[in-house]
C-alpha cells in the first residue's frame, strides 16, 4: 500500500464547489440513516415538491446560491436531438436528498425552458448531483444546499448522487420533456449500469490481474501482519482509529482506491479478553461520511454508529462480554460497498483458558469488486456477491509470497474471519486436519474430542464461515511442506482466497 493524496469521490462533477450555505460541514444527524435502505421511503413521502415557471427576470431575485455549471454543449444541443427553440422561460424545483432518495425524483419541464435545481441536503450523509449532460452539483455536506442550472432543456436527461454506490441504492432522478424528444442516452443511464462518472460503474472493462502479476506485486510490499501476539496484562485498551483513502497497488498500472481504518485494509486487530473495555474514538479524515460498528460489543447503535462527516469524530466504548473474533466495519450505506472498499477489522476476545500456542495468526477474507483504476469498489459489481478476486488481510496470495511459518510438530492456531461483504469461506487447510475447531461461542472439537467422540478420533476438514462469521482452528503440521491454505470454494481460492503455511 502506498500513500496517495486522498482522491475524492467526484471527480466527475465539472461544477466548482461554489453555491454551498457552509464553509464547514455541518454536525452529523442521528438515529437512523446508516441502517435501513427501506427507509428511503420515507423520504419520498416527506418530500417537498414545488415547480414553478417564472420568467428569466426573476432570476434577478432568485434568493439562492448558484452552481453555475451549464455545460459547453448544453442538452439542448445534442447533435441527434432537433433543435427546441428555448421558451425564455424557467422552471425551478426545489429537490431534497434524504434516505438514498431525491424527492422529487421526477422532475417536468416544458420542452425549450431552462431548467434550475435547488438540491438541499437533508441527510446525514454528503450527497452530490450529476446529470447526464454534464451538469453537475459539488458534493453537499448534510444541510448544504445549492442551486444547479441545468441549461435549456429539449429532451429527456437522467441525474443520479455520484458518490460511490448512491446510484445503485436508488438516488437517481429523471428530468422529463413536456413536448420534447426523449434522449435515447439517457434512457441508457437510466439503467444505473456502465457509464456512470465517478467511479461507482462503468469498469466493465477493467483488467483483472492474474495470479502471477498478484503474487509478483505481493512480493514487493511488506505484508499485513498476520501473527497475534501473546496478550498483554491490559484490561482497558484505548484505540483512535483514523478514516483516511489509500492507493492499493495489485500490480502493474491496476490500483484500487481503498478506504481504511488507520491505513490498512483490514484495520488493525483488536485483542483482549473477557470483560475488557475499549475505548474507541473513530476520526473521519476522508472525503465522504463513514462509521463504525463493533460486533465484540452489546449496544444500542444508534450514536455510536452515527455516520459522521468529515473532519468530524465520535466515541464508541463498549465491553467485550462475549469471547469471539468480532468483526468490526463501516455501517454507512451502502455497507457493502463500503466493506468491500476496505473497511473492516477484527476484535479477537479470547475464551477463559485459551492454552498458549506455538503459533497464532489472524486470517481475514475479503472480496474486491474492482472499480476503474484508482477508484473505489464497483458498487454494481458489489451488488453481484461475484468478486473479482479475493484476499486473505486485504492483498490477494500476499501469503503465498510471503509465507506463514511453523515448524513440524508445533501447534498452529488460525484464527478467521469472514468479512465478505458477500461471500463465505471454507477454511481448509491443506494437508492437515484440525483436531481443535472453535467458532461462534463453542468448540466442536477440542484436542480430538467432541461430545460423541471423546476418545480423541475427532477431527474436521472445513471450518464453514458465512459472512461476518468467525473463529479458530487448530493443528499439528506433522513433517516439513507448504501446506495451502485456502477456500475450499476453490474457485475463491483461485482468486486469491489461497495462503500458503510453509513448515520447515
Ligand atoms: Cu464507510
Amino acid at each position: 500500500m502506498t500513500d496517495k493524496p486522498p482522491v475524492g469521490p467526484n471527480p466527475a462533477g465539472p461544477a466548482k464547489p461554489a453555491g454551498t450555505s457552509g464553509g464547514k460541514p455541518a454536525p452529523a444527524k442521528l438515529p437512523g440513516e446508516h441502517t435501513d435502505p427501506i427507509s428511503r421511503t420515507a423520504g419520498l413521502i416527506t418530500g417537498l415538491v414545488i415547480v414553478v415557471c417564472v420568467t428569466v427576470a426573476a432570476l434577478l431575485v432568485h434568493p439562492g446560491p448558484m452552481a453555475r455549471s451549464t455545460p459547453q454543449s448544453g442538452p439542448g444541443t445534442a447533435s441527434s436531438q432537433p433543435p427546441v427553440a428555448p421558451t425564455g422561460q424557467t422552471t425551478t424545483v426545489q429537490v431534497e436528498a434524504k434516505g438514498m432518495s431525491f424527492t422529487p425524483n421526477r422532475i417536468d419541464v416544458p420542452a425549450g425552458n431552462r431548467l434550475e435545481i435547488t438540491l438541499t441536503n437533508k441527510d446525514s450523509q454528503s450527497h452530490d448531483l450529476v446529470l447526464a449532460s454534464g451538469a453537475a452539483l459539488p458534493t453537499l455536506a448534510p444541510g448544504q444546499s445549492a442551486t444547479l442550472d441545468a441549461g435549456i432543456i429539449s429532451s429527456d436527461v437522467d441525474g443520479w448522487c455520484s458518490l460511490t454506490g448512491h446510484r445503485q441504492m436508488g438516488m437517481t432522478l429523471q428530468i422529463v420533456t413536456e413536448g420534447g424528444s426523449p434522449s435515447g442516452a439517457a434512457t441508457s443511464a437510466a439503467s444505473g449500469a456502465m457509464g456512470t462518472p465517478g467511479g461507482a460503474s462503468g469498469s466493465g472493462d477493467v483488467a483483472i490481474p492474474t495470479m502471477t502479476q498478484l503474487k509478483d506485486q505481493a512480493a514487493t510490499e511488506d505484508p499485513y501482519p498476520a501473527s497475534l501476539p501473546p496478550l498483554d496484562g491490559s484490561t482497558e485498551h484505548n484505540v483512535t482509529l483514523t478514516v483516511t483513502e489509500h492507493t492499493q497497488q495489485l500490480a502493474p498500472g491496476v490500483t484500487r482506491q481503498v478506504w481504511t481504518y488507520n491505513g490498512t485494509t483490514p484495520g488493525p486487530v483488536l485483542h483482549g479478553r473477557v470483560g475488557d473495555t475499549f475505548h474507541i474514538t473513530l476520526v473521519n479524515q476522508a472525503t465522504m461520511g463513514h462509521s463504525i460498528d463493533f460486533h465484540a460489543g452489546s449496544l444500542s447503535p444508534d450514536q455510536p454508529m452515527r455516520t459522521i462527516s468529515p473532519g468530524q469524530s465520535l466515541q464508541y466504548d463498549f465491553t467485550a462480554t462475549k469471547a469471539g473474533i468480532w468483526m468490526y466495519h463501516c455501517s454507512t450505506v451502502p455497507m457493502s460497498v463500503h466493506i468491500a472498499s476496505g473497511m473492516f477489522g477484527a476484535v479477537v476476545i479470547e475464551p477463559d483458558g485459551l492454552a498458549p500456542v506455538d503459533k497464532s495468526y489472524v486470517l481475514i477474507q475479503s472480496e474486491l469488486y474492482l472499480g476503474a483504476n484508482g477508484q473505489p469498489a464497483d458498487a454494481t459489481k458489489v451488488a453481484t456477491a461475484i468478486p473479482d478476486l479475493m484476499a486473505f488481510n486485504g492483498m490477494p496470495f500476499q501469503y503465498d509470497s510471503h509465507p506463514l511459518s511453523a515448524r513440524a510438530g508445533q501447534r498452529v492456531r488460525i484464527w478467521t474471519l469472514d468479512a465478505g461483504p458477500n461471500d463465505s469461506w471454507a477454511f481448509h487447510v491443506v494437508g492437515a486436519q484440525f483436531d481443535t475447531v472453535w467458532t461462534e461461542g463453542a468448540y466442536r472439537i477440542r484436542d480430538g474430542r467432541s461430545a460423541q467422540m471423546p476418545d480423541g478420533s475427532a477431527g474436521a476438514q472445513v471450518l464453514p464461515l458465512s459472512a461476518a462469521q468467525g473463529g479458530f482452528v487448530e493443528f499439528v503440521p506433522p513433517a516439513a511442506g507448504h501446506y495451502a491454505i485456502v477456500n475450499h470454494e476453490m474457485s475463491l481460492a483461485e482468486k486469491g482466497a489461497h495462503a500458503t503455511l510453509a513448515v520447515s
